[in-house]
Protein backbone atom coordinates (compact mmCIF):
# COMPACT_ATOMS: atom_id res chain seq x y z
CA UNK A 1 0.00 0.00 0.00
CA UNK A 2 1.35 3.47 -0.54
CA UNK A 3 2.57 5.59 1.98
CA UNK A 4 1.50 9.29 2.00
CA UNK A 5 2.99 11.94 3.49
CA UNK A 6 0.60 14.43 5.50
CA UNK A 7 0.64 18.00 5.23
CA UNK A 8 1.88 19.14 8.97
CA UNK A 9 2.77 17.20 12.08
CA UNK A 10 -0.88 15.64 12.63
CA UNK A 11 -2.17 14.50 15.93
CA UNK A 12 -5.44 12.77 15.83
CA UNK A 13 -7.69 11.87 19.02
CA UNK A 14 -10.64 9.97 18.23
CA UNK A 15 -13.69 10.24 20.90
CA UNK A 16 -16.38 8.19 20.34
CA UNK A 17 -19.32 9.97 22.21
CA UNK A 18 -21.49 8.47 24.90
CA UNK A 19 -23.63 5.61 23.92
CA UNK A 20 -24.52 1.85 25.14
CA UNK A 21 -21.05 0.11 24.89
CA UNK A 22 -21.16 -1.36 21.94
CA UNK A 23 -17.48 -1.67 20.05
CA UNK A 24 -16.65 1.33 18.43
CA UNK A 25 -16.12 -0.17 15.05
CA UNK A 26 -16.13 2.52 13.04
CA UNK A 27 -13.86 4.84 15.04
CA UNK A 28 -11.96 1.48 14.81
CA UNK A 29 -12.06 1.11 10.99
CA UNK A 30 -10.97 5.00 10.66
CA UNK A 31 -8.02 4.93 12.38
CA UNK A 32 -6.73 1.03 11.29
CA UNK A 33 -7.19 3.09 7.38
CA UNK A 34 -5.47 6.66 8.49
CA UNK A 35 -2.53 4.59 9.66
CA UNK A 36 -1.93 2.72 6.66
CA UNK A 37 -2.29 5.67 4.68
CA UNK A 38 0.22 7.78 7.21
CA UNK A 39 1.96 5.27 9.29
CA UNK A 40 3.76 8.07 11.06
CA UNK A 41 0.80 9.91 11.73
CA UNK A 42 0.45 9.55 16.21
CA UNK A 43 -3.67 8.46 16.98
CA UNK A 44 -5.38 7.75 19.85
CA UNK A 45 -8.84 6.44 20.67
CA UNK A 46 -10.87 7.47 23.41
CA UNK A 47 -14.15 5.81 23.70
CA UNK A 48 -16.78 7.77 25.74
CA UNK A 49 -18.88 4.55 25.74
CA UNK A 50 -16.82 2.70 28.25
CA UNK A 51 -17.12 5.76 30.61
CA UNK A 52 -19.62 6.38 33.45
CA UNK A 53 -21.30 10.22 32.77
CA UNK A 54 -20.02 11.87 35.79
CA UNK A 55 -16.11 11.56 33.88
CA UNK A 56 -17.04 12.02 30.36
CA UNK A 57 -15.44 15.36 30.84
CA UNK A 58 -12.37 15.02 33.01
CA UNK A 59 -11.70 11.48 30.71
CA UNK A 60 -11.76 14.08 27.51
CA UNK A 61 -9.63 16.72 29.21
CA UNK A 62 -7.21 13.91 30.42
CA UNK A 63 -6.89 12.75 26.60
CA UNK A 64 -6.59 16.10 25.17
CA UNK A 65 -4.46 17.41 27.76
CA UNK A 66 -2.26 14.26 27.47
CA UNK A 67 -2.27 14.05 23.82
CA UNK A 68 -2.64 17.28 22.75
CA UNK A 69 -4.50 16.54 19.39
CA UNK A 70 -4.19 18.91 16.00
CA UNK A 71 -7.69 16.72 14.56
CA UNK A 72 -10.52 15.97 16.99
CA UNK A 73 -12.38 13.09 14.86
CA UNK A 74 -15.84 12.84 16.77
CA UNK A 75 -18.19 9.78 16.28
CA UNK A 76 -21.57 10.09 17.07
CA UNK A 77 -23.21 6.43 17.17
CA UNK A 78 -27.01 6.90 17.76
CA UNK A 79 -29.86 9.01 18.75
CA UNK A 80 -33.05 8.04 17.75
CA UNK A 81 -34.24 5.74 20.94
CA UNK A 82 -37.55 4.85 19.23
CA UNK A 83 -36.95 1.59 20.13
CA UNK A 84 -39.52 -0.95 21.08
CA UNK A 85 -37.35 -2.22 23.97
CA UNK A 86 -36.04 -0.45 26.70
CA UNK A 87 -33.71 2.41 25.35
CA UNK A 88 -31.61 4.43 27.63
CA UNK A 89 -34.24 6.04 29.08
CA UNK A 90 -36.94 3.79 29.60
CA UNK A 91 -39.23 2.03 27.18
CA UNK A 92 -39.88 4.94 24.72
CA UNK A 93 -42.67 3.02 23.09
CA UNK A 94 -44.84 2.02 26.07
CA UNK A 95 -44.27 5.61 27.57
CA UNK A 96 -45.61 6.83 23.89
CA UNK A 97 -48.53 4.60 23.21
CA UNK A 98 -49.58 5.25 27.45
CA UNK A 99 -49.40 8.81 27.02
CA UNK A 100 -51.34 8.86 23.26
CA UNK A 101 -53.66 6.21 23.80
CA UNK A 102 -54.30 5.27 27.17
CA UNK A 103 -58.05 5.65 28.44
CA UNK A 104 -57.20 5.56 31.68
CA UNK A 105 -56.24 8.79 33.12
CA UNK A 106 -53.68 7.79 35.66
CA UNK A 107 -52.05 5.84 32.78
CA UNK A 108 -51.92 8.36 30.62
CA UNK A 109 -50.81 10.82 33.22
CA UNK A 110 -47.75 7.51 33.89
CA UNK A 111 -47.18 7.66 30.04
CA UNK A 112 -46.36 11.22 30.27
CA UNK A 113 -44.43 11.40 33.10
CA UNK A 114 -42.17 8.31 31.73
CA UNK A 115 -42.32 10.22 28.06
CA UNK A 116 -41.11 13.31 30.01
CA UNK A 117 -38.63 12.22 31.33
CA UNK A 118 -37.27 10.31 28.16
CA UNK A 119 -37.94 13.94 26.53
CA UNK A 120 -35.13 15.55 29.26
CA UNK A 121 -33.31 12.62 29.14
CA UNK A 122 -33.03 13.01 24.98
CA UNK A 123 -32.48 16.53 24.58
CA UNK A 124 -29.62 16.66 28.29
CA UNK A 125 -27.89 13.75 25.77
CA UNK A 126 -28.05 15.95 22.98
CA UNK A 127 -26.93 19.47 25.00
CA UNK A 128 -23.96 17.31 26.48
CA UNK A 129 -22.45 15.57 22.82
CA UNK A 130 -22.94 19.35 21.52
CA UNK A 131 -21.17 20.54 24.18
CA UNK A 132 -18.44 17.91 24.56
CA UNK A 133 -17.61 18.54 21.27
CA UNK A 134 -17.40 22.57 21.69
CA UNK A 135 -15.12 21.72 25.21
CA UNK A 136 -12.90 19.30 23.28
CA UNK A 137 -11.84 22.05 20.13
CA UNK A 138 -11.31 25.10 22.75
CA UNK A 139 -9.09 22.61 25.13
CA UNK A 140 -7.23 21.24 22.25
CA UNK A 141 -6.79 24.79 20.44
CA UNK A 142 -4.93 25.51 24.10
CA UNK A 143 -2.03 23.51 23.02
CA UNK A 144 -2.71 23.79 18.96
CA UNK A 145 -4.46 27.02 17.85
CA UNK A 146 -5.23 25.44 14.42
CA UNK A 147 -6.83 22.41 15.95
CA UNK A 148 -10.17 21.38 14.32
CA UNK A 149 -12.73 19.00 14.55
CA UNK A 150 -14.50 16.77 12.14
CA UNK A 151 -17.67 15.14 13.23
CA UNK A 152 -19.34 11.67 12.22
CA UNK A 153 -20.68 8.60 12.77
CA UNK A 154 -24.37 6.99 12.62
CA UNK A 155 -26.25 9.52 13.84
CA UNK A 156 -24.32 12.25 12.42
CA UNK A 157 -25.04 10.84 8.74
CA UNK A 158 -28.48 10.57 9.11
CA UNK A 159 -29.21 13.90 11.38
CA UNK A 160 -26.36 16.24 9.35
CA UNK A 161 -28.91 19.01 8.07
CA UNK A 162 -30.39 19.43 11.75
CA UNK A 163 -27.00 19.26 13.55
CA UNK A 164 -25.12 21.36 11.58
CA UNK A 165 -26.37 24.23 13.89
CA UNK A 166 -24.89 22.98 17.11
CA UNK A 167 -21.96 22.80 16.01
CA UNK A 168 -18.52 25.11 16.04
CA UNK A 169 -17.97 27.32 13.19
CA UNK A 170 -15.23 25.29 10.91
CA UNK A 171 -16.61 21.88 12.08
CA UNK A 172 -16.36 19.50 9.04
CA UNK A 173 -19.63 17.27 9.46
CA UNK A 174 -19.50 14.28 7.54
CA UNK A 175 -21.89 11.49 6.04
CA UNK A 176 -21.40 8.01 5.92
CA UNK A 177 -18.03 6.24 5.81
CA UNK A 178 -15.13 8.84 6.41
CA UNK A 179 -12.02 7.57 5.02
CA UNK A 180 -11.90 8.88 2.25
CA UNK A 181 -12.19 12.45 3.66
CA UNK A 182 -10.00 11.96 6.28
CA UNK A 183 -7.14 10.91 3.96
CA UNK A 184 -8.10 14.64 1.58
CA UNK A 185 -7.90 15.94 4.90
CA UNK A 186 -4.47 14.84 6.07
CA UNK A 187 -3.24 15.30 2.71
CA UNK A 188 -4.24 18.57 2.21
CA UNK A 189 -5.92 18.57 -0.52
CA UNK A 190 -9.62 19.15 -1.17
CA UNK A 191 -12.34 17.54 0.36
CA UNK A 192 -14.80 19.58 -0.35
CA UNK A 193 -15.88 16.93 -2.64
CA UNK A 194 -16.78 14.13 -0.44
CA UNK A 195 -20.14 14.10 1.49
CA UNK A 196 -19.30 16.31 3.98
CA UNK A 197 -19.88 19.83 4.74
CA UNK A 198 -17.76 22.98 6.62
CA UNK A 199 -19.61 24.39 9.42
CA UNK A 200 -19.80 28.42 8.56
CA UNK A 201 -18.65 28.33 5.66
CA UNK A 202 -21.08 26.21 3.38
CA UNK A 203 -24.84 24.82 3.30
CA UNK A 204 -25.03 20.95 2.75
CA UNK A 205 -25.60 19.95 -0.71
CA UNK A 206 -28.97 19.60 -1.83
CA UNK A 207 -29.41 15.64 -1.73
CA UNK A 208 -25.70 15.44 -0.54
CA UNK A 209 -26.60 11.97 1.44
CA UNK A 210 -27.26 10.53 -1.82
CA UNK A 211 -24.50 11.47 -3.11
CA UNK A 212 -22.02 7.95 -3.65
CA UNK A 213 -19.40 7.26 -1.53
CA UNK A 214 -16.50 7.16 -2.75
CA UNK A 215 -15.07 2.86 -2.53
CA UNK A 216 -12.32 2.12 -0.74
CA UNK A 217 -10.12 -1.18 -0.48
CA UNK A 218 -10.98 -2.87 2.41
CA UNK A 219 -7.90 -4.73 4.54
CA UNK A 220 -8.19 -6.65 7.53
CA UNK A 221 -7.77 -4.33 10.15
CA UNK A 222 -4.56 -4.46 12.30
CA UNK A 223 -5.30 -4.95 15.46
CA UNK A 224 -2.26 -5.07 17.13
CA UNK A 225 -2.00 -1.17 16.08
CA UNK A 226 -5.43 -0.68 17.53
CA UNK A 227 -4.37 -1.82 20.66
CA UNK A 228 -1.35 0.45 20.82
CA UNK A 229 -3.25 3.63 20.46
CA UNK A 230 -6.67 2.39 22.75
CA UNK A 231 -6.01 2.47 26.00
CA UNK A 232 -9.21 0.48 27.09
CA UNK A 233 -9.38 -2.10 24.44
CA UNK A 234 -9.61 -4.55 26.49
CA UNK A 235 -12.92 -3.66 28.15
CA UNK A 236 -14.58 -5.47 25.26
CA UNK A 237 -12.83 -8.67 25.73
CA UNK A 238 -13.33 -9.24 29.25
CA UNK A 239 -16.92 -9.40 28.96
CA UNK A 240 -18.16 -12.66 26.86
CA UNK A 241 -21.40 -11.19 25.95
CA UNK A 242 -20.13 -8.34 23.06
CA UNK A 243 -20.49 -9.29 19.66
CA UNK A 244 -17.40 -7.24 18.46
CA UNK A 245 -18.36 -5.95 14.95
CA UNK A 246 -16.66 -6.83 11.62
CA UNK A 247 -17.78 -5.47 8.41
CA UNK A 248 -17.79 -7.80 5.24
CA UNK A 249 -19.80 -5.36 2.72
CA UNK A 250 -21.03 -1.90 2.42
CA UNK A 251 -23.72 -1.03 0.81
CA UNK A 252 -27.87 -2.39 0.03
CA UNK A 253 -29.12 -2.43 -3.80
CA UNK A 254 -32.97 -2.16 -2.16
CA UNK A 255 -35.15 0.76 -1.96
CA UNK A 256 -37.17 -0.01 1.10
CA UNK A 257 -39.47 2.94 2.03
CA UNK A 258 -38.36 3.26 5.72
CA UNK A 259 -35.02 2.70 5.43
CA UNK A 260 -32.19 5.12 5.25
CA UNK A 261 -29.00 2.76 5.44
CA UNK A 262 -29.35 2.26 1.76
CA UNK A 263 -28.72 5.96 1.38
CA UNK A 264 -26.05 6.07 4.19
CA UNK A 265 -24.12 3.45 2.72
CA UNK A 266 -25.02 3.55 -0.91
CA UNK A 267 -27.11 1.21 -3.08
CA UNK A 268 -23.36 -0.06 -4.69
CA UNK A 269 -22.38 -3.11 -2.53
CA UNK A 270 -18.56 -3.48 -2.02
CA UNK A 271 -17.30 -6.47 -0.77
CA UNK A 272 -14.50 -7.02 1.45
CA UNK A 273 -12.58 -9.65 0.19
CA UNK A 274 -13.58 -12.82 2.45
CA UNK A 275 -9.78 -14.04 3.40
CA UNK A 276 -9.11 -10.38 4.77
CA UNK A 277 -12.63 -10.53 6.86
CA UNK A 278 -11.31 -14.08 8.39
CA UNK A 279 -8.10 -12.80 8.89
CA UNK A 280 -9.73 -9.67 11.13
CA UNK A 281 -11.61 -12.04 12.45
CA UNK A 282 -8.77 -14.47 13.47
CA UNK A 283 -6.54 -11.69 15.21
CA UNK A 284 -10.20 -10.69 17.44
CA UNK A 285 -10.18 -15.00 17.45
CA UNK A 286 -6.78 -15.02 19.44
CA UNK A 287 -7.18 -12.49 21.69
CA UNK A 288 -10.20 -14.46 23.07
CA UNK A 289 -13.41 -12.80 21.03
CA UNK A 290 -15.64 -15.36 20.37
CA UNK A 291 -19.00 -13.72 19.39
CA UNK A 292 -19.08 -11.85 16.00
CA UNK A 293 -21.55 -9.40 14.89
CA UNK A 294 -21.36 -8.46 11.03
CA UNK A 295 -22.17 -4.92 10.99
CA UNK A 296 -23.13 -4.97 7.24
CA UNK A 297 -26.38 -3.01 6.58
CA UNK A 298 -27.54 -6.60 5.12
CA UNK A 299 -25.23 -9.27 5.50
CA UNK A 300 -26.59 -10.95 1.57
CA UNK A 301 -27.87 -7.68 0.09
CA UNK A 302 -29.11 -9.72 -2.90
CA UNK A 303 -28.99 -13.37 -4.74
CA UNK A 304 -25.93 -12.03 -6.73
CA UNK A 305 -23.67 -11.92 -2.92
CA UNK A 306 -24.89 -15.08 -2.21
CA UNK A 307 -21.86 -16.43 -3.45
CA UNK A 308 -19.64 -14.47 -1.47
CA UNK A 309 -21.36 -14.90 1.56
CA UNK A 310 -20.89 -18.73 1.10
CA UNK A 311 -17.14 -17.84 0.51
CA UNK A 312 -16.91 -16.35 3.43
CA UNK A 313 -18.91 -19.00 5.67
CA UNK A 314 -16.44 -21.45 4.36
CA UNK A 315 -13.40 -19.47 4.81
CA UNK A 316 -14.54 -19.27 8.20
CA UNK A 317 -15.01 -22.65 8.63
CA UNK A 318 -11.94 -23.49 7.17
CA UNK A 319 -10.09 -21.52 9.56
CA UNK A 320 -10.79 -23.89 12.25
CA UNK A 321 -12.80 -20.93 14.21
CA UNK A 322 -15.40 -23.89 15.10
CA UNK A 323 -16.92 -22.54 18.21
CA UNK A 324 -17.62 -19.24 17.46
CA UNK A 325 -21.10 -17.21 17.72
CA UNK A 326 -22.44 -14.55 15.06
CA UNK A 327 -25.18 -12.64 14.54
CA UNK A 328 -25.62 -9.95 11.39
CA UNK A 329 -28.83 -8.50 9.54
CA UNK A 330 -30.26 -11.04 7.19
CA UNK A 331 -32.88 -11.18 3.85
CA UNK A 332 -34.11 -14.66 4.37
CA UNK A 333 -34.76 -14.37 0.47
CA UNK A 334 -31.41 -14.72 -0.23
CA UNK A 335 -30.36 -17.92 0.76
CA UNK A 336 -30.10 -21.37 -0.33
CA UNK A 337 -29.60 -24.78 1.13
CA UNK A 338 -26.30 -24.76 1.22
CA UNK A 339 -25.79 -21.29 2.49
CA UNK A 340 -28.06 -22.56 5.40
CA UNK A 341 -26.10 -25.31 5.98
CA UNK A 342 -22.95 -22.73 6.53
CA UNK A 343 -24.98 -20.26 8.37
CA UNK A 344 -26.01 -23.01 10.97
CA UNK A 345 -22.49 -24.69 11.16
CA UNK A 346 -20.18 -21.38 11.21
CA UNK A 347 -22.00 -21.00 14.57
CA UNK A 348 -24.74 -18.23 13.29
CA UNK A 349 -27.14 -17.93 17.14
CA UNK A 350 -29.16 -14.70 16.07
CA UNK A 351 -31.10 -14.19 13.26
CA UNK A 352 -33.57 -11.30 12.52
CA UNK A 353 -36.19 -11.70 10.11
CA UNK A 354 -36.65 -7.99 9.26
CA UNK A 355 -40.26 -8.87 6.88
CA UNK A 356 -42.21 -5.98 8.66
CA UNK A 357 -45.64 -7.64 7.47
CA UNK A 358 -46.50 -11.32 6.64
CA UNK A 359 -48.70 -9.66 4.02
CA UNK A 360 -47.13 -9.86 0.36
CA UNK A 361 -49.43 -6.96 -0.71
CA UNK A 362 -47.96 -4.72 2.26
CA UNK A 363 -44.71 -5.96 1.44
CA UNK A 364 -44.64 -5.23 -1.88
CA UNK A 365 -46.31 -1.90 -1.30
CA UNK A 366 -43.24 -1.22 1.23
CA UNK A 367 -41.10 -1.44 -1.79
CA UNK A 368 -39.51 -3.58 0.14
CA UNK A 369 -38.62 -6.32 -3.00
CA UNK A 370 -38.85 -9.93 -1.79
CA UNK A 371 -41.34 -12.94 -1.83
CA UNK A 372 -42.96 -14.53 1.25
CA UNK A 373 -43.32 -17.94 0.29
CA UNK A 374 -39.52 -17.92 -0.67
CA UNK A 375 -38.70 -16.38 2.89
CA UNK A 376 -40.48 -19.36 4.51
CA UNK A 377 -39.29 -22.05 2.34
CA UNK A 378 -35.97 -20.88 3.15
CA UNK A 379 -36.91 -21.30 6.86
CA UNK A 380 -37.56 -24.35 6.36
CA UNK A 381 -33.84 -24.91 4.92
CA UNK A 382 -32.29 -23.09 7.51
CA UNK A 383 -34.35 -25.18 10.07
CA UNK A 384 -33.89 -28.28 7.93
CA UNK A 385 -29.25 -27.62 8.47
CA UNK A 386 -30.00 -27.22 11.73
CA UNK A 387 -30.33 -24.00 12.97
CA UNK A 388 -32.21 -24.39 16.26
CA UNK A 389 -31.28 -20.94 18.04
CA UNK A 390 -34.09 -17.98 18.93
CA UNK A 391 -35.30 -15.93 15.49
CA UNK A 392 -36.48 -12.69 15.77
CA UNK A 393 -39.00 -11.75 13.48
CA UNK A 394 -39.48 -7.54 13.12
CA UNK A 395 -43.07 -6.72 12.08
CA UNK A 396 -43.95 -3.20 11.80
CA UNK A 397 -47.41 -2.82 12.03
CA UNK A 398 -49.41 0.44 10.22
CA UNK A 399 -46.86 1.47 7.99
CA UNK A 400 -48.87 1.67 5.11
CA UNK A 401 -52.62 0.58 3.95
CA UNK A 402 -52.73 -2.02 6.62
CA UNK A 403 -56.17 -3.26 6.79
CA UNK A 404 -57.96 -5.65 9.20
CA UNK A 405 -57.01 -8.28 6.63
CA UNK A 406 -53.63 -7.57 6.05
CA UNK A 407 -53.05 -7.71 10.05
CA UNK A 408 -55.13 -11.27 9.95
CA UNK A 409 -52.22 -12.23 6.81
CA UNK A 410 -49.85 -11.60 9.14
CA UNK A 411 -50.79 -13.43 12.37
CA UNK A 412 -51.41 -16.47 9.57
CA UNK A 413 -47.88 -16.22 8.49
CA UNK A 414 -46.26 -15.57 11.91
CA UNK A 415 -48.12 -19.00 12.83
CA UNK A 416 -46.00 -20.78 9.78
CA UNK A 417 -43.12 -19.68 11.02
CA UNK A 418 -44.05 -21.34 14.86
CA UNK A 419 -44.86 -24.61 13.16
CA UNK A 420 -41.85 -23.86 11.26
CA UNK A 421 -39.00 -22.76 14.13
CA UNK A 422 -41.25 -23.83 17.14
CA UNK A 423 -43.27 -21.45 18.75
CA UNK A 424 -40.86 -20.87 21.32
CA UNK A 425 -37.99 -20.09 19.28
CA UNK A 426 -39.90 -17.42 16.70
CA UNK A 427 -40.37 -14.05 18.89
CA UNK A 428 -42.20 -11.29 17.09
CA UNK A 429 -40.34 -8.43 17.84
CA UNK A 430 -43.11 -5.11 17.62
CA UNK A 431 -41.23 -2.33 16.11
CA UNK A 432 -43.11 0.90 15.05
CA UNK A 433 -40.88 2.96 12.21
CA UNK A 434 -39.13 5.97 13.47
CA UNK A 435 -39.52 7.79 10.23
CA UNK A 436 -36.02 8.68 9.05
CA UNK A 437 -35.36 11.37 7.19
CA UNK A 438 -33.87 11.09 3.54
CA UNK A 439 -36.54 8.10 3.22
CA UNK A 440 -39.45 7.44 0.87
CA UNK A 441 -41.74 7.13 3.31
CA UNK A 442 -40.72 10.87 4.33
CA UNK A 443 -41.49 11.67 1.04
CA UNK A 444 -45.10 9.58 1.40
CA UNK A 445 -45.65 11.77 4.73
CA UNK A 446 -44.69 15.19 2.66
CA UNK A 447 -47.40 13.77 -0.33
CA UNK A 448 -50.24 12.76 2.29
CA UNK A 449 -50.30 16.00 4.11
CA UNK A 450 -48.80 14.26 7.26
CA UNK A 451 -45.84 16.22 7.75
CA UNK A 452 -44.61 19.45 6.32
CA UNK A 453 -41.13 19.83 4.53
CA UNK A 454 -39.14 21.79 7.05
CA UNK A 455 -40.01 19.80 10.08
CA UNK A 456 -37.20 19.02 12.62
CA UNK A 457 -36.74 15.17 12.40
CA UNK A 458 -35.18 15.28 15.53
CA UNK A 459 -38.10 16.90 17.50
CA UNK A 460 -39.15 14.86 20.39
CA UNK A 461 -41.92 17.38 21.15
CA UNK A 462 -45.58 15.28 21.60
CA UNK A 463 -47.21 16.42 18.24
CA UNK A 464 -44.15 15.76 15.98
CA UNK A 465 -43.06 12.65 17.82
CA UNK A 466 -46.53 11.35 17.85
CA UNK A 467 -45.80 11.86 13.71
CA UNK A 468 -42.71 10.33 13.46
CA UNK A 469 -43.52 7.70 15.82
CA UNK A 470 -45.56 6.36 12.28
CA UNK A 471 -49.09 4.60 13.91
CA UNK A 472 -51.32 7.01 11.75
CA UNK A 473 -55.46 6.69 12.24
CA UNK A 474 -57.85 5.24 11.08
CA UNK A 475 -55.81 2.28 12.66
CA UNK A 476 -53.24 3.96 14.91
CA UNK A 477 -55.57 4.41 18.25
CA UNK A 478 -56.90 0.20 17.41
CA UNK A 479 -53.26 -0.27 17.55
CA UNK A 480 -52.36 1.63 20.70
CA UNK A 481 -54.83 -0.28 22.89
CA UNK A 482 -53.64 -3.28 21.30
CA UNK A 483 -50.24 -2.67 22.49
CA UNK A 484 -51.63 -1.44 26.08
CA UNK A 485 -53.45 -4.43 26.96
CA UNK A 486 -50.49 -6.56 25.81
CA UNK A 487 -48.27 -4.52 28.46
CA UNK A 488 -50.78 -5.37 30.97
CA UNK A 489 -51.45 -8.77 30.57
CA UNK A 490 -47.88 -9.88 29.67
CA UNK A 491 -45.38 -6.99 29.96
CA UNK A 492 -41.93 -10.02 29.44
CA UNK A 493 -43.93 -11.75 26.80
CA UNK A 494 -45.05 -8.27 24.88
CA UNK A 495 -44.80 -9.29 20.93
CA UNK A 496 -46.06 -13.00 21.59
CA UNK A 497 -49.15 -11.17 23.29
CA UNK A 498 -49.69 -8.08 20.81
CA UNK A 499 -49.86 -11.51 18.14
CA UNK A 500 -52.57 -13.40 20.44
CA UNK A 501 -54.60 -10.58 21.15
CA UNK A 502 -54.52 -9.24 17.40
CA UNK A 503 -55.64 -12.42 16.72
CA UNK A 504 -58.32 -13.05 19.02
CA UNK A 505 -59.69 -9.75 17.85
CA UNK A 506 -59.85 -10.03 14.38
CA UNK A 507 -58.54 -13.58 13.18
CA UNK A 508 -56.05 -15.56 11.25
CA UNK A 509 -56.56 -15.58 7.35
CA UNK A 510 -55.17 -18.30 5.27
CA UNK A 511 -51.78 -18.76 4.71
CA UNK A 512 -52.24 -18.80 0.79
CA UNK A 513 -54.15 -15.54 0.85
CA UNK A 514 -50.68 -13.77 2.99
CA UNK A 515 -48.18 -15.10 0.10
CA UNK A 516 -50.11 -13.99 -2.51
CA UNK A 517 -50.58 -9.72 -3.24
CA UNK A 518 -52.81 -8.99 -6.01
CA UNK A 519 -51.48 -6.68 -8.55
CA UNK A 520 -52.94 -2.63 -7.78
CA UNK A 521 -53.09 0.05 -8.84
CA UNK A 522 -54.33 1.84 -5.62
CA UNK A 523 -52.92 5.89 -5.68
CA UNK A 524 -51.33 5.26 -2.03
CA UNK A 525 -49.25 2.78 -3.21
CA UNK A 526 -45.82 3.85 -2.17
CA UNK A 527 -44.51 2.97 -5.98
CA UNK A 528 -46.26 6.13 -7.02
CA UNK A 529 -43.99 8.44 -4.67
CA UNK A 530 -40.99 9.36 -6.92
C1 LIG B 1 -25.09 -2.97 12.54
C2 LIG B 1 -25.94 -1.90 13.25
C3 LIG B 1 -26.43 -2.20 14.51
C4 LIG B 1 -26.10 -3.50 15.24
C5 LIG B 1 -24.68 -3.41 15.83
C6 LIG B 1 -23.97 -4.73 15.81
C7 LIG B 1 -22.59 -4.63 16.43
N1 LIG B 1 -22.26 -5.59 17.23
O1 LIG B 1 -21.83 -3.71 16.21
C8 LIG B 1 -27.22 -3.54 16.33
C9 LIG B 1 -28.38 -4.39 15.84
C10 LIG B 1 -26.78 -4.09 17.70
C11 LIG B 1 -27.64 -2.08 16.39
C12 LIG B 1 -28.34 -1.55 17.44
C13 LIG B 1 -28.76 -0.23 17.51
N2 LIG B 1 -28.70 0.69 16.54
CO1 LIG B 1 -27.77 0.39 14.87
N3 LIG B 1 -26.98 0.23 13.22
C14 LIG B 1 -26.24 -0.67 12.63
C15 LIG B 1 -25.84 -0.24 11.20
C16 LIG B 1 -26.60 -1.08 10.19
C17 LIG B 1 -24.33 -0.33 10.92
C18 LIG B 1 -23.45 0.32 11.96
C19 LIG B 1 -22.02 -0.14 11.78
O2 LIG B 1 -21.43 -0.68 12.70
N4 LIG B 1 -21.45 0.05 10.59
C20 LIG B 1 -20.08 -0.31 10.27
C21 LIG B 1 -19.08 0.73 10.81
C22 LIG B 1 -17.69 0.47 10.27
O3 LIG B 1 -19.54 1.98 10.37
P1 LIG B 1 -19.83 3.23 11.34
O4 LIG B 1 -19.72 2.88 12.74
O5 LIG B 1 -21.04 3.90 10.88
O6 LIG B 1 -18.55 4.15 11.01
C23 LIG B 1 -18.29 4.62 9.71
C24 LIG B 1 -18.99 5.92 9.36
O7 LIG B 1 -20.10 6.22 10.14
C25 LIG B 1 -17.91 6.95 9.50
N5 LIG B 1 -17.70 7.56 10.78
C26 LIG B 1 -17.95 7.15 12.03
N6 LIG B 1 -17.57 8.07 12.91
C27 LIG B 1 -17.00 9.08 12.24
C28 LIG B 1 -16.43 10.27 12.63
C29 LIG B 1 -15.93 11.13 11.66
C30 LIG B 1 -15.35 12.40 12.08
C31 LIG B 1 -15.98 10.80 10.30
C32 LIG B 1 -15.43 11.70 9.27
C33 LIG B 1 -16.59 9.62 9.89
C34 LIG B 1 -17.08 8.77 10.87
O8 LIG B 1 -16.74 6.24 9.13
C35 LIG B 1 -16.82 4.91 9.69
C36 LIG B 1 -16.02 3.95 8.86
O9 LIG B 1 -16.45 3.93 7.52
C37 LIG B 1 -26.27 1.28 11.20
C38 LIG B 1 -26.88 1.76 9.88
C39 LIG B 1 -25.82 1.93 8.84
N7 LIG B 1 -25.99 1.26 7.74
O10 LIG B 1 -24.86 2.66 9.03
C40 LIG B 1 -27.30 1.35 12.31
C41 LIG B 1 -27.38 2.62 13.17
C42 LIG B 1 -25.99 3.07 13.54
N8 LIG B 1 -28.08 2.16 14.37
C43 LIG B 1 -28.88 3.08 14.84
C44 LIG B 1 -29.64 2.92 16.04
C45 LIG B 1 -30.62 4.02 16.38
C46 LIG B 1 -29.48 1.80 16.84
C47 LIG B 1 -30.20 1.55 18.17
C48 LIG B 1 -30.16 2.71 19.14
C49 LIG B 1 -31.61 1.08 17.83
C50 LIG B 1 -32.55 1.08 18.97
N9 LIG B 1 -33.43 2.05 18.94
O11 LIG B 1 -32.45 0.24 19.81
C51 LIG B 1 -29.45 0.30 18.73
C52 LIG B 1 -28.52 0.71 19.85
C53 LIG B 1 -27.16 0.19 19.86
C54 LIG B 1 -26.47 0.57 21.15
N10 LIG B 1 -25.68 1.62 21.13
O12 LIG B 1 -26.72 -0.03 22.14
C55 LIG B 1 -28.91 4.31 13.97
C56 LIG B 1 -28.19 5.54 14.54
C57 LIG B 1 -28.75 6.86 14.04
C58 LIG B 1 -30.02 7.23 14.76
N11 LIG B 1 -31.15 7.05 14.11
O13 LIG B 1 -29.96 7.65 15.88
C59 LIG B 1 -28.31 3.80 12.63
C60 LIG B 1 -27.54 4.80 11.78
C61 LIG B 1 -29.51 3.22 11.84
C62 LIG B 1 -30.54 4.28 11.50
N12 LIG B 1 -30.58 4.71 10.29
O14 LIG B 1 -31.31 4.70 12.27
N13 LIG B 1 -27.25 -1.41 15.29
S1 LIG C 1 -32.89 -4.53 2.60
FE1 LIG C 1 -32.55 -3.77 4.70
S2 LIG C 1 -30.82 -2.35 4.52
FE2 LIG C 1 -31.58 -2.71 2.47
S3 LIG C 1 -33.03 -1.03 2.05
FE3 LIG C 1 -34.21 -2.76 2.85
S4 LIG C 1 -34.34 -2.47 5.08
FE4 LIG C 1 -32.67 -1.14 4.27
Amino acid sequence: MEVKTPMMENRILYVRLPCNPIFPIGVVYLSDHVHKQFPNIEQRILDLGTVPPLDYTSALDRSIDEFKPTLLVFSWRDIQIYAPVGGRGGNPLQNAFEFYYAKNPLLKLRGGFGGLRIFIAYYVELWQNQGLIKRGLKRAQKYNADARVVVGGGAVSVFYEQLGKSFPQGTIISVGEGETLLEKLLSGRDFRDERCYVVGETQPRKRLIHEQPTPIEKTACNYDYIESIWPEFNYYLQEQDFYIGVQTKRGCPHNCCYCVYTVVEGKQVRINPADEVVAEMRQLYNRGIRNFGFTDAQFIPARKFIDDAIELLQKIVDSGMTDIHWAAYIRADNLTPELCDLMAKTGMNYFEIGITSGSQELVRKMRMGYNLRTVLQNCRDLKAAGFNDLVSVNYSFNVIDERPETIRQTVAYHRELERIFGADKVEPAIFFIGLQPHTHLEEYAFKEGILKPGYDPMSLMPWTAKKLLWNPEPLGSFFGEVCLQAWQQNPNDFGREVMKILEEKLGCADLEAALSAPIETKEKQLAGVS
